[in-house]
């Protein structure tokens, strides 16, 4: 069993995709432990891609991410974070599978509709940025 998180982001929610984004992942087996509508600060959006701050649209991707309200979620099952990558497609929508969410709904490279961890340590980073132990799970 394998925990990963997901993030419908400002664009997918602007799109009325939210329950679209769910029922992929849900159909692939995964289950949903923890789920929230939230809107992020510009602060918050730079503390969560950290890891991107030296890129050139590390300012471009965080205004975005801020610029409306976002439904973030813990995914749980086997395999859970290459699975949700897969269901994904590839960051450029224009290189993204077909059948792929960022294939049906992304607009562009940055605006691409959900978010998905990479790695089992970039999934811990991201879990705990925005849950804690008492909405995880129950
Ligand atoms: P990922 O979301 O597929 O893992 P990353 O390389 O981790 O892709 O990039 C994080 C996010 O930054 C992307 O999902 C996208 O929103 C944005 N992004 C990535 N590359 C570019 C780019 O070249 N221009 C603008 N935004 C980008
Ligand atoms: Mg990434």
């Amino acid at each position: 069993m394998e925990r990963t998180l997901s993030i419908v982001k400002p664009d997918g929610v602007e799109k009325n995709v939210i329950g679209e984004v769910i029922s992929r992942f849900e159909k692939s087996g995964l289950n949903i432990i923890a789920l929230k509508r939230v809107k992020l600060t510009k602060s918050d959006a730079e503390g969560f891609y950290t890891v991107h701050k030296e890129r050139p649209f590390f300012g471009s991707l965080t205004d975005f991410m801020s610029r409306g309200p976002v439904v973030v979620m813990v995914l749980e099952g086997e395999d859970a974070i290459s699975k949700v990558r897969e269901i994904m497609g590839a960051t450029n929508p224009q290189e993204a599978a077909e059948g792929t969410i960022r294939k049906d709904f992304a607009s562009n490279i940055e605006e691409n509709t959900v978010h998905g961890s990479d790695s089992p340590e970039s999934a811990d980073f991201e879990i705990n940025y925005f849950f804690n132990a008492l909405e995880i799970g129950g």
